[in-house]
């Protein structure tokens, strides 16, 4: 029935076989650049032909080699970004420009030449403070703002670029920089290359790029996932690069730069008083390589005793091919960055409310029965979850979009059973298609010429789970929108609206193929080779599989998709997963820099499989999971087909508690996660973030990955190791107040403290300055809970300050953006003056509910009196307790609309 994994997997049971994915120097185009060692650029910049257009400034430059002219494009684009495009001036055939990932055709602003002499040019941007100094000899640029160089471009010299050439020429003509003897040529895999028995045929030659980047003043660099890796990059100088590379990994390894599920070229760099940016726009495979450095600026004194060492980061990109599109984004603080960022590639999709809930997942739910007993188990232990999810078993021989007629006869029965609890399904549907004339999906797609060709014009087959099959061509718009077309109530039988997707396997992953993904010579639509587009497979994927759920609700509804692989944009669509980890301590840990990572690089609904997907978890483990899993964004237990069921409660009473715990604070805090869903779709602000994002100028929160801020407003520390009794927490920012979020006290120095936990702890901490909006209680799932009133945790800073804010719209459809009906309120504390009003005037939504209780935190004397005035005029008197231990004060049976204006004062 399984095709058995060892037959693809040369794996032990748990860790990757290594030998079956690349390191760097299997990669041809990495030892062809290698060749190419820092120094003196070959390219020289011929201002002559400098002309100054409407939206950019173009230039050739040309190498003093092999005389070959390259096109410079640059452009300011609106916000402070940059954008640098160097392409052949007359290409044999054009190169690949990655489409539809840029939301838009960028703004640009007008650059003006403010000097062009002695092999200088120097551009301004008019409306902004900022300069462009390119020097002719060597080709170099400089980035300046605010008079502050910020970022260079070629200073190593390692401005790399392969023009096509026709394959005669190219083998007869001997480069002095590439070897020349046959053997040579081989190793440098120019028109071939082998990677064990695999043969990859290069139709286009060699046509890889690559570029330097140096950043001034920083010692810290963040983003490109995906790895398992640490939340800071580190020197890569002693090791392989980092590479982006979409693979199939099962139980990848950690502290690894190899590439695993999903690529986001963007690189972030910060210093106390700037963070940039670097977007690096190419889908094929790509390597960075960091080097950190102290530099001695060229501007110092030549006094040695006079000059200032500051620290540097050198970063090299090298692709494949394509062109060199790159996108320099100049802060200066991150939250510019990530609207930077967004206003490029796209912000969050506002996710649909019951997506923010628990997901319970495992490969396999076997049959219909199984999801019943499982869904009433969530009701019998009393724990909410708001989604249950089918794995590839649940579908007529890994055929997507049918039922094994067997085990999932009444596919719509069982959904009824489930919209009546208000719960959700979720199915897998994978890219690969089953060969087999007799399946529609097949046979329409084949005659339709949908599917990824091979190298000689077939339809491209490899092996996955259903055996032999063909890949959608994804990248094809008219397969994207015949694709889109499937999810309709008519043509997917058996699905109702409550069925949502889950794509995986879309690296693409082939078994039996070189690095189990696609040949790269396999061929695309519009003749574009696999290798041009690798990365951005999965990303197609998912955009038409959201377009469909889009269009089967009539346009209605938000959808929900779930994907493995991913590239930049990939948050327009959905949520991604951190693929097949490992039910280890160490994965529980690196989960947290992983989802970090992902996160700043614009994917704000993100996860981790709870409890680990491959083997058994301890129950320690897994209880410490489902902790951190519920300050995370995206909220999934998930097991592999061998390990055992793991169900919440399946581990003992005691256990069973401290999960239904730990999901029922998940449930209560719904209303503040979704608020920042909102910010995140709105203002490009990550859901979870790095200390450092939330504190630019404390160094010492620079490296921090153990611990996170959810929001502006939650400090979250999860213990994530084992048998835990205490944990080290950093309490940033000297002026800050911080608050016990669960036992409300407030921790008197911030600074590092040991803060004493048990296994029922989930070490999380409230900035004083902040307001949480929560749920006073919890219900069965996220549709349960719209009646439930709430509770609003306010705590003080040092000047006895607080601000917060609420959204709230029906939580599935888009009336919030086509008919403005949301509420967003806002909630501030001033002078004893604690008042909701409305922070965006545009939005209307009609509401029972009722602000219940009112928590603050930090307030130094018992009040007097305490009364709540009302939009009417009309003042109450308020029921209050203040706790003088914890400073706490309590207002209760408050029954405020949480739509309308109010004001309480405290005397
Ligand atoms: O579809 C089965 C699994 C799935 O459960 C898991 O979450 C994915 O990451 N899938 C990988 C394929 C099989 C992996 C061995």
């Amino acid at each position: 029935r399984l095709l058995k994994r060892s037959v693809f997997f040369s794996v032990q049971d748990e860790a990757v076989d290594k030998s079956n994915f690349k390191n760097c120097n299997h990669i041809a185009f990495y030892r062809r650049q290698k060749l190419l060692h820092p120094g003196k650029s070959l390219y020289q910049a011929l201002l002559d032909s400098v002309t100054l257009c409407n939206d950019s400034v173009k230039l050739q430059i040309i190498n003093e080699k092999n005389k070959v002219p390259l096109l410079v494009e640059i452009y300011a684009i609106e916000g402070n970004i940059f954008r640098l495009k160097i392409n052949e001036v007359s290409p044999l055939k054009s190169r690949y420009e990655v489409p539809d990932v840029l939301i838009k055709e960028p703004t640009t602003q007008r650059l003006s030449i403010a000097q062009k002499e002695a092999g200088i040019l120097v551009l301004t941007c008019a409306s902004e403070d900022r300069k462009l100094h390119i020097t002719a000899n060597p080709f170099q640029i400089e980035l300046e703002s605010k008079g502050e160089t910020v970022l260079s471009v070629n200073t190593n010299g390692l401005l790399y670029f392969e023009h096509l050439q026709p394959k005669t020429t190219a083998q007869k003509k001997e480069d002095t920089s590439i070897g020349s003897s046959q053997e040579n040529q081989e190793d440098l895999g120019l028109w071939q290359e082998e990677f064990g028995s695999f043969l990859d045929i290069k139709a286009n030659g060699p046509s890889s790029i690559g570029l330097d980047f140096s950043l001034h003043g920083c010692e810290h660099v963040y983003g490109i996932p995906e790895h398992a890796e640490t939340l800071l990059l580190k020197n890569t100088s002693d090791d392989d690069a980092y590479r982006l590379f979409n693979l199939d990994v099962y139980g990848h390894k950690i502290h690894d730069k190899m590439g695993i599920y999903g690529s986001v070229p963007f690189l972030l760099a910060h210093k106390p008083n700037r963070t940039s940016g670097i977007f690096w726009l190419n889908s094929s495979e790509t390597l960075v390589e960091i080097n950190t450095k102290a530099h001695v600026p060229s501007r110092s004194p030549p006094d040695i005793t006079k000059q200032r060492v500051v620290p540097q980061t050198d970063v090299r990109w090298m692709s494949e091919s394509g062109i060199i599109d790159v996108f320099l984004l100049m802060g200066p603080n991150p939250f510019d960055i990530f609207k930077q960022y967004a206003q490029l590639t796209g912000t969050q999709a506002l996710p649909p409310l019951f997506s923010l809930g628990y997901h319970q997942c495992r490969w396999n739910y076997e049959d219909e029965q199984d999801v019943k007993t499982v869904d009433a188990g969530f009701d019998e232990h009393d724990i909410p979850y708001d989604v249950i999810w089918l794995d590839i078993e649940h579908t007529e021989g890994k055929r997507y979009f049918t039922w094994d007629k067997k085990k999932f006869q009444h596919p719509k029965r069982m959904q009824e059973l489930l919209t009546r609890k208000k719960r959700k399904l979720v199915v897998i549907i994978d890219p690969h298609i089953k060969v087999d004339p007799m399946y529609t999906l097949y046979s329409q797609a084949k005659k339709k010429g949908y599917f990824v060709k091979n190298r000689t014009g077939q339809d491209f087959e490899g092996i996955c789970w259903p055996g032999s099959s063909s890949y959608l061509d994804f990248t094809n718009p008219d397969v994207r929108e015949w694709y889109a077309d499937q999810f309709a109530f008519k043509s997917y039988k058996g699905s109702t609206d409550i069925l949502f997707v889950w794509n995986d396997m879309n690296e693409p992953s082939v078994f039996k193929a070189a690095e189990l993904t696609m040949q790269r010579d396999a061929v695309h639509h519009g003749n574009w080779e696999h290798r041009e587009v690798h990365n951005l497979y999965g990303f197609y994927q998912q955009m038409a599989t959201a377009e469909g759920l889009i269009k089967r609700s009539g346009g209605q509804k938000r959808p929900f998709v779930l994907t493995r692989s991913f590239f930049a944009g990939s948050q327009k669509y959905g949520a991604v997963w951190t693929g097949d980890n490992v039910a280890e301590w160490s994965y529980l840990k690196i989960s947290i820099p992983m989802l970090l990572t992902i996160s700043i690089a614009g994917i704000s609904f993100c996860g981790a499989d709870v409890g680990g997907f491959i083997g058994d978890p301890e129950p320690e483990l897994l209880v410490r999971w489902y902790q951190a899993g519920a300050y995370q964004p995206f909220f999934r237990g998930h097991a592999n087909i061998e390990s055992k069921r793991r169900e919440p409660w399946l581990f003992g009473d005691e256990n069973t508690r401290i999960i239904r715990e730990a999901i029922r604070e998940r449930y209560t805090l719904l209303p503040y996660l979704y608020s920042l869903f909102y910010r995140a779709h709105t203002t490009a602000e990550p859901v979870m973030r790095p200390l450092w994002v939330e504190f630019p100028k404390e160094q010492e929160t620079f490296g921090v990955e153990d611990e996170y801020m959810l929001g502006n407003a939650l400090l979250v520390h999860p213990v994530i190791e084992q048998e835990a009794t205490t944990v080290n927490v950093l309490l940033p920012g000297s002026d800050e107040v911080w608050y016990d979020f669960r036992r409300f006290r407030r921790l008197d120095y911030p600074g590092t403290l040991k803060i004493p936990v048990t296994l029922e702890s989930i070490p999380v901490f409230q900035r004083g300055g902040g307001v949480v909006p929560l749920k006073t209680t919890v219900g069965r799932s996220t549709e349960w809970m719209t009646d439930i009133s709430y509770e609003l945790r306010v705590a003080l800073d040092s000047k006895d300050f607080a601000v917060g804010e609420l959204y709230l719209d029906d939580g599935h459809s888009f009336q919030y953006l086509h008919k403005k009906q949301f509420l967003h309120r806002k909630f501030t504390f001033h002078k004893n003056v604690f008042s909701s009003s409305c922070a965006d005037e545009i939005g209307q939504y009609h509401t029972k509910c009722v602000v219940e209780r009112v928590l603050i935190l930090g307030v130094q004397k018992q009040p007097t009196s305490v009364t709540v005035s009302l939009h009417d005029g009309k003042d109450k008197e308020v029921v209050f307790t203040y706790d003088a231990k914890s400073s706490m004060l309590t207002l209760e049976k408050l029954l405020l609309n949480v739509g309308a204006d109010w004001e309480i004062h405290i005397k």
